[in-house]
């Protein structure tokens, strides 16, 4: 075993700072790895099964997240009292908090993610776009850092031609974002967006960029060692999203070629390389209709969907996450990372697509769980459980790899149709609608294409 004996650093035991299923995928890979892991609760979680499977569950206060799951002070002395080596912050929550990780490393508990350096500079959306600009990474042509009025604006979008993005430097995920075509909708927009962005992210800084209309999202994922080694694990396509929340992901993404694949993932081999990076990192491109790419902005966490990157590589994430964190080197190299078959994510969320996506919380009076070959089910969701409308409506992640995209998606109808969940509405009747979607079938789907398509979005 490389994690025993004298020499290695390798935790005995961690703190999970989640809830839900990435929750239970940590507390997975840490047993895999031999490692104790402890969990934290919120008032809204106590009893939830997933804490069962933890080798200890400390409670960090009330269901809103702001009390609880985001309570740096909080996390910290459940890590102390409960004697870890290490805290796996997940996704959302603290998992991109800079200061979050500065505090575990001073407190010496080591941060299961990037170094501080990094999460800071690629947290910045106009830094991380200069960092890429730096590392001859290809970006969306744009303003040449932030604008300083909107009269800069103006002559920067004039210049560059319309239609134009502008883009709140904090922001991510899409947020603080405002399309404007022509003068007018610019010196609005400007406003907005400094506005909506000072007032979310105590940073009013804003900047622009020519928009790209009806992109694809092709994500890049990576992982990297303490020891120089940045290795990517190819792509998924996240086009099929709603309101900036993904629904379906998929890799490999269909129709791209292998010359476009190979350009814009040793785009963001070199992209992590520049910026120092370590642990599990991700890098977002759009790709426009003529195939060509640009890089956006970097997620400097473990992803909701790194599963499907796990099925067509055969390497969990997770445990590399873990190993990597703890100064191991990766276990692998790139020629190493090899493609197989294809595999599809549905994000069944506790949400009403028949009701413009009304959250449904409540009581699982029935949960029968698909399964039989090609199929993964990540949940933390049984029979009996109750969703809490306090947090993400996330409660399972329905995976399907098969030899082929033709496979895997037939995979995904059989597998959706077993799924039988009642007491909650999901989102299983539009991914059933999706997987019979020739647009979807023939893989010509595009970021807007549930906006364009469904009525109310
Ligand atoms: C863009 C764009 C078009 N042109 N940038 C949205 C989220 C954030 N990650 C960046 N986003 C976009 N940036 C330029 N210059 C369109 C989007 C966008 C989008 C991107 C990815 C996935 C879904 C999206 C939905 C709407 C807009």
């Amino acid at each position: 075993m490389a994690e025993s004996g004298k020499r290695s650093k390798m935790f005995q035991r961690i703190l999970v700072a989640n809830r839900g299923e990435i929750a239970l995928r940590v507390i997975r890979a840490a047993h895999d790895l031999g490692i104790e892991c402890v969990a934290v609760y919120s008032e809204a979680d106590r009893g939830a099964p997933y804490l069962a499977m933890a080798d200890e569950a400390i409670c960090i206060g009330p269901a809103p997240s702001g009390e609880s799951y985001l309570k740096i002070p909080r996390i910290i002395s459940a890590a102390e009292i409960s004697n870890v080596q290490a805290i796996h912050p997940g996704y959302g929550f603290l998992s991109e908090n800079a200061h979050f990780a500065e505090v575990c490393r001073s407190c010496n508990i080591e941060f299961i993610g990037p170094p501080e350096e990094a999460m800071r500079r690629l947290g910045n959306k106009d830094a991380a776009r200069k960092l890429a600009i730096a590392a001859g990474v290809p970006v969306v042509p744009g303003s040449d850092g932030i604008l300083r009025n909107e009269n800069e604006a103006l002559e920067v979008a004039r210049k560059m031609g319309y239609p134009v993005l502008i883009k709140a430097a904090a922001g991510g995920g899409g947020r603080g974002m405002r399309v404007a075509r022509n003068d007018m909708a610019v010196t609005a927009g400007f406003k907005n967006a400094q506005q909506e962005a000072e007032a979310a992210f105590k940073d009013g800084s804003v900047y622009l960029e020519k928009y790209i209309e009806q992109p694809r999202h092709i994500e890049v994922q990576l992982i990297a060692d303490r020891h120089g080694s940045v290795v990517h694990l190819y792509e998924r396509d996240c086009s099929l999203q709603r309101r900036h929340q993904k629904l379906v992901e998929e890799s490999p993404a269909p129709n791209l070629p292998d010359k476009v694949r190979n350009a814009i993932c040793a785009a963001a081999v070199k992209l992590l390389q520049a910026a120092n990076y370590h642990s599990a990192g991700t890098c977002e491109f759009l790709l426009d209709k003529d195939n060509k790419f640009y890089f956006i902005e970097v997620n400097a966490r473990i992803q909701v969907e790194h599963p499907v990157t796990e099925l067509v590589t055969g390497i969990d994430l997770v445990k590399e996450q873990i190993r990597v964190a703890a100064g191991e080197k990766l276990s692998f190299t790139q020629k190493d990372v090899v493609l197989r078959g294809a595999a599809i994510e549905c994000r069944i969320n506790a949400e009403d697509p028949a009701k413009d996506f009304r959250p449904s919380p409540g009581l699982i009076t029935k949960w029968v769980p698909p399964g039989g070959p090609g199929v993964r089910l990540d949940t933390h969701a049984v029979q009996g459980y109750r969703v809490p409308p306090n947090y993400d409506s996330l409660v399972a992640k329905l995976l399907v790899h098969r030899p082929t995209r033709a496979e895997a998606i037939a995979t995904m109808r059989r597998a959706l149709r077993e799924f039988t969940v009642e007491g909650i509405a999901t989102t299983i009747p539009l991914h059933l609608e999706m997987m019979a979607h020739s647009v979807f079938t023939e893989g010509r789907i595009d970021t807007t294409f549930i906006e364009r398509e469904r009525k109310g979005g």
